[in-house]
């Protein structure tokens, strides 16, 4: 649906879509009023910090890549490190 929202990370020159079980969680947390959500990304722990619109890796913070909530149609690289085809 074109109602419906979804979260992004920024990557280099564009947005990553957040796979879909992190995008459900996020969604969630964020609907909850919390104000972060932790993620498990290939073994690692990210915050996804939503009074910055940030997410970093908890662990190693150094990058902090910024992320948006917006609709499907949002313009993206691909779905999680996957590139479109
Ligand atoms: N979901 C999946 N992979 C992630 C996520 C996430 N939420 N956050 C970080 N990584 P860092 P370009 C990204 C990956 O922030 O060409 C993209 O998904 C991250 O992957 O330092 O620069 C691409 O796979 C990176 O490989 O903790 O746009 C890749 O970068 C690694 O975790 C290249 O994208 C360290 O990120």
């Amino acid at each position: 649906q074109d109602d419906k929202y979804w979260w992004y990370y920024e990557g280099k020159d564009g947005w990553w879509s957040y796979d879909e079980r992190s995008n459900e969680d996020i969604e969630s947390n964020f609907n909850e009023g919390k104000s972060e959500c932790k993620l498990l990304v290939a073994g690692a722990i990210y915050c996804v910090d939503f009074n910055n619109m940030i997410q970093y890796r908890q662990a190693d913070p150094r990058r902090k890549r910024k992320i948006i909530r917006d609709t499907l149609n949002h313009p993206c690289k691909g779905i999680a490190g996957i590139r479109k085809t």
